[in-house]
């Protein structure tokens, strides 16, 4: 965003809003109280969520904040994350709970228990020592969504050993990459795993990427798919070294500043961040926001987090926050429509998942989908739906509660990111009025504010840059090998605030709307407009499952709106013509005014999107400027751009 443009327009007008159901607002986790209590003492508040751990040596100091913006938190204290999220639940009496009903694509499914899952960690801890890893070492994970993946970051975090995750969708050259960043010795990976009704293979990526990279001195490798693969000097099957180990294994305290995993994040532009969390307090807001943000009741409730593990949702809320609170979760190893398009709701029938959180990209493929698809299943047992990785557009929100979640439970839109390491902005279920498309407030202990281009709050009803004022425990701590980016990129825009890059509203009630990534947002005849408030008035249209705008040169309003929009699998052929798109672009019109009428809407068939569902709008610019696509390298699936220029021709 240009910097004499100082807020962001603010066009979308939403009025619904839920309370909480009373049964639930009345046996609450956290309660409003909880908002008074952290902003009386910030630091003692956080002090009493770290008592939800176990730790080995308690902390001197609560937070370190001498040398900002590099935080120590819970200084002197020691732990060790994969102690605190199996051996003490087992420890407890807990052994027989299941830690994940695991779910694999063609339908094979393993129980593992939190006794199970103490000796397979403590199994892989002991093979990874043999391998000649060490505390301090960094190890490569490039695994699909099957235990081994969960099991191998925990083994990692109990030797002391860093993991570095690298999603299974990525490309050799990626994982290459993210190797010699980190140095890492060693790649956990497997032939292959299961999508789209078939094996998709693993192994040649890594075979690819490792034959270029000084560091690595061993791949382990887990047998999934059978798939023949070609084996080489430095491989090892898992189920050759780690089967004979010895299920013992005594855990080693760490710092709580001792670095428990790095997490590349691509960013729009340059080479991937190695976002870097450390081990205290990193635990403790996974711990925390998991019980607050869901209501969570470890006893009875049966959680699911569709997320893949190679986002940091996965590694925060399906291995470290549940894990750390001895929950019971479902993990799920492939795609959504496969067998059919039934496929989750029928695994949240099977297990009675109680507590469900996903991406809008998800729902809005559902929406597209239709409602019949989930009203063949019993989802009562739904208590608690959440959202993460991009603003909810508000009808994709309704029908997320109305289909989902039977009208009556409460959507927590959870903003946060990598970085951040666990959610910071969201409703709290049992306290919040939930406002469709709204994140609403900074849970308790969080610091958050929407500020112009100098800095300054804006007023309630005003649009600009959210920031967060105050540092947190689960804060990346650094970009790995990096500080001096670190800090450019994060704490150089304003003066001692750490700088998001998403644009953001406070409505009149104070409460925040995410309008999305401010390299992103449009400036037509000098108006900032968000591509958010434009894709969700898109998606208020009975007709349209997904939408996505950019800014494009105009000769006449510097940028123009351009979208494309993808139908609703119910709306028939009328979607195609002109007639078509002039109702769109009014509606547009009539619900956000004249400004927002998008130049140029096109039908497409997919939309590009990364690993975790977020729209690359950059590639889209180069679509509607007419330019040959950019890096393609970080797109969930490659061929859509194709599939995108196929349809475009005729449109232009
Ligand atoms: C957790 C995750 C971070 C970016 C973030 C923002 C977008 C995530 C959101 C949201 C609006 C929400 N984002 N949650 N925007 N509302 N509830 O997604 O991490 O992959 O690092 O992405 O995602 O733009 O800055 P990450």
């Amino acid at each position: 965003m240009s910097q004499s443009h100082e807020t962001l327009s603010n066009l979308l007008q939403e009025t619904r809003s839920f309370p909480p159901p009373a049964e639930l607002a009345a046996a609450a986790n956290v309660t409003a109280e909880a908002y008074d209590e952290a902003a009386a003492d910030r630091l003692g508040y956080w002090a009493k969520q770290a008592e939800r751990l176990a730790w080995s040596k308690r902390w001197d100091e609560v937070l370190d904040w001498s040398k900002p913006p590099f935080a120590k938190w819970f200084v002197g204290g020691e732990l060790n994350a994969a102690y605190n999220c199996v051996d003490r639940h087992v420890e407890a009496g807990l052994g027989a709970k299941i830690a994940y009903h695991w779910e694999g694509e063609p339908g094979d499914t393993r129980t593992i228990t939190y006794a199970d899952l103490q000796r397979e960690v403590n199994k892989a801890a002991n093979a990874l020592l043999e391998l000649g890893v060490r505390k301090g070492d960094r190890v490569a994970i490039y695994l699909p969504m099957i235990p081994e993946l969960p099991i191998s970051m925990l083994a990692c975090a109990r030797i002391g050993a860093t993991h570095s995750v690298v999603f299974g969708g990525f490309s050799s050259e990626a994982l290459r990459t993210r190797i010699d960043d980190a140095q890492a010795k060693l790649v956990i990976t497997a032939d292959g795993g299961y999508r789209r009704g078939k094996p998709s293979a693993l192994k040649p990526t890594v075979d690819e990427a490792v034959a270029q990279t000084p560091t690595i001195e061993h791949v382990l490798v887990v047998r999934r798919t059978g798939e023949d693969v070609a084996e080489n000097e430095r491989d090892v099957w898992w189920q050759d070294i780690v089967e004979r180990q010895s299920d013992e294994h005594t855990a080693e305290p760490m710092d709580a500043e001792h670095p428990l995993y790095i997490l590349y994040t691509s960013g729009t532009t340059g080479k991937p961040k190695g976002i870097l969390h450390t081990t205290g307090g990193y635990l403790t807001q996974c711990a925390y926001t998991h019980n607050a943000v869901f209501d969570l009741k470890p006893e009875t409730d049966v959680y699911w987090c569709s997320a893949d593990i190679g986002w940091v949702t996965g590694h925060s809320y399906i291995v470290y926050g549940p894990l750390a609170n001895g929950a019971t979760s479902v993990m799920y190893e492939g795609t959504p429509d496969t067998p059919n398009k039934g496929r989750w709701w029928d695994i949240i029938q099977k297990y009675k998942v109680s507590i469900f959180y996903t991406a809008p990209t998800a729902i809005r493929t559902f929406m597209k989908w239709g409602d019949d698809i989930p009203a063949q299943y019993d989802l009562s047992s739904l208590r608690v739906l959440g959202s993460v990785g991009e603003p909810i557009n508000p009808e994709a929100y309704i029908w997320y509660r109305e289909n989902i979640g039977a009208s009556k439970t409460p959507v927590v839109d959870t903003w946060w990111q990598t970085e951040t390491g666990g959610i910071m902005i969201s409703p709290l279920p049992g306290v919040t009025a939930g406002k469709p498309g709204a994140a609403m407030r900074p849970l308790p202990g969080v610091s958050a504010e929407v500020v112009d281009d100098q800095g300054q709050p804006v007023p309630n009803g005003g649009g600009g840059f959210l920031v967060l004022t105050e540092p947190w425990p689960g804060m990346l701590r650094t970009i790995w090998g990096d500080d001096e980016r670190y800090i450019k990129t994060y704490w150089s825009r304003f003066e001692g605030k750490y700088f998001a890059g998403d644009g953001a509203k406070k409505d009149a009630d104070g409460d925040i709307w995410l309008l999305g990534r401010v390299d992103d947002v449009m400036l037509v005849s000098g108006h900032n407009i968000s591509t958010t408030e434009v894709e969700s008035a898109l998606v208020s249209h009975p007709k349209v499952a997904e939408a996505a705008v950019v800014g494009a040169t105009d000769p006449v309003t510097g940028q123009a709106i351009v979208s494309f929009v993808i139908p609703r699998g119910s709306a028939g052929e009328e979607v195609e013509g002109a007639e078509f798109l002039a109702e769109l672009r009014d509606h547009v019109s009539r619900t956000l005014g004249p400004i927002a009428k998008p130049r140029q809407i096109m039908m497409v068939p997919e939309l590009p999107k990364t690993r975790s569902g977020k729209i690359m709008r950059r590639l889209l610019r180069d679509v509607a400027e007419n330019r040959s696509i950019g890096d393609v390298s970080t797109l969930a699936d490659s061929t859509v751009m194709d599939l995108i220029s196929e349809k475009l021709p005729s449109t232009k």
